[in-house]
């Protein structure tokens, strides 16, 4: 008996679709693996976490509730922080973009106080222009001279032929002596300046940078409610060239200070010779793979404590801030990998975030102006820096 003719057809629509099933099983495993370096993406992380589509971290979560973060209202939810940024007069335009970006995307919302540090007084133009852009209150600061100035146990001779040297290793800002006078005010004093002495967390920004995602939650109080000391977004590979004796001197510091180390440190992550070994070999051990700086939002209780302030100490007088071009980036991170918890860190994924030529772009509906997992848009070369496979490898995505 001849089948009628509808069913003869579902029959073959039915034998394709089990065809074409069988085919993408199939083929399935060889879509998983990436051929080599496709994309210029580190081999080792298949899938950019980036791709995945990223809500918010976990609750408990503080949000805006009728006037609880109004700018004017006293007793208001706002915890003891400040937006805070390091700034040059010559760059207003820089920082009026940075600070057009946060305003739009968070802070107009929670209306923490912004903090401007300069070597030199801001200019009334500076002022007026930044006012403009926040309902927060604005606190213009000059930094005090005992804090910037070259402390007196560095050669100025020893540090124009270190500079030499590291200038002919390409060592970017090598002879530029405000750039290392800068590393090593984020990396050990701007805690200490008499206008923080009241505020724990801050959230550091620089000139030019980009926000791209809404955040509906008061970040600060997301710090301090799960017990937070540190936040980043972007994890990358160090010049080694700029801190060949950092590791060094830090085992230095670690032979009389051991008990400074935390039960659950960062220490794999920070001796990583797998990935970069020529990194590793060049830093005399240490990965070079630091929390990039630019961003942070950070409790400064730790830069406060015995532990930091030993660490700092020991590392201004071994010179390196200028005689290397020691970061306030692997200085951090350094110390955080080994006096901190780990769990104490956090990859603020959510927050959408560039500083050229790096981004931190999740997949969210709630951002705007950024390419969902694009890790730069300079060349591909660049993906390399890229240190986050890791942290995550050691540490996690938390
Ligand atoms: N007031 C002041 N701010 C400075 C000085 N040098 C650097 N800064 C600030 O310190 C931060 C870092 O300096 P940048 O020149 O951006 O250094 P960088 O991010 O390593 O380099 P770029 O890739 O050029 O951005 C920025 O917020 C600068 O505005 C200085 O001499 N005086
Ligand atoms: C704010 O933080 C500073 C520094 O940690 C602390 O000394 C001060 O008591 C705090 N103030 C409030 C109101 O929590
Ligand atoms: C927060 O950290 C402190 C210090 O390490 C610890 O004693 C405390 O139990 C932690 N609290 C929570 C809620 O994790
Ligand atoms: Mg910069």
């Amino acid at each position: 008996m001849a089948l009628p003719k509808s069913m003869r057809l579902l029959a073959i629509v039915t034998m394709a679709i089990f065809c074409w099933l069988i085919f993408q099983i199939f083929r399935a495993p060889t879509s998983l693996t990436p051929p080599g370096r496709a994309n210029g993406k580190p081999e080792d992380m298949l899938r950019d976490p980036n791709l995945d589509p990223t809500g918010e971290p976990p609750e408990p979560l503080h949000r805006v509730q009728g006037n609880n973060y109004a700018p004017d209202n006293p007793n208001s939810d706002r915890i003891n922080a400040t937006i805070l940024s390091l700034v040059r007069n010559e760059e207003l335009a820089g920082i009026i973009q940075s600070m057009r970006d946060l305003e739009r995307t968070w802070n107009h919302k929670f209306n923490y106080p912004w903090t401007f540090f300069n070597d030199v007084p801001f200019t009334e133009e500076f002022k007026t222009k930044t006012r403009t852009l926040t309902k927060a209150e604005i606190r213009y600061e000059v930094v005090p001279k005992e804090h910037w100035e070259v402390p007196s146990w560095i050669n100025h001779d020893l540090f124009v032929e270190s500079a030499n040297i590291l200038e002919e290793q390409e060592v970017q800002y090598a002879h530029l002596l405000s750039y290392h006078q800068m590393c090593r005010w984020n990396s050990g004093m701007f805690y200490r300046h008499p206008a923080l002495q009241d505020v724990q967390y801050y959230w550091r920004v620089e000139p030019k940078v980009h926000f791209f995602c809404d955040v509906d939650y008061d970040v600060f109080r997301y710090m301090s409610d799960h017990n937070k000391t540190y936040g980043f977004t972007i994890n990358l590979y160090d010049s080694p060239q700029s801190i060949s004796t950092l590791w060094p001197e830090t085992i230095k510091f670690l032979a009389s200070h051991n008990h400074h180390l935390a039960e659950y440190n960062a220490m794999g992550w920070l001796k990583d010779n797998e990935r970069r070994p020529e990194h590793n070999f060049k830093a005399n051990g240490y990965s070079t793979c630091h929390f990039w700086s630019n961003f942070e939002i950070a409790d400064m209780s730790f830069w406060r404590g015995r532990a930091y302030e030993e660490y700092f100490d020991h590392l201004d007088r071994a010179g390196g801030f200028f005689y290397e071009r020691w970061g306030d980036a692997p200085v951090h991170s350094i110390a955080l990998g080994l006096f901190e918890d780990r769990s104490k860190i956090h990859w603020f994924r959510d927050i959408g975030y560039q500083h050229v030529p790096f981004f931190n772009c999740p997949n969210s509906p709630k951002c705007r102006g950024c390419v969902t997992g694009r890790f730069t848009d300079g060349e591909a070369w660049l993906n390399k820096e890229d240190c986050r496979p890791n942290w995550f490898k050691y540490v996690g995505m938390d």
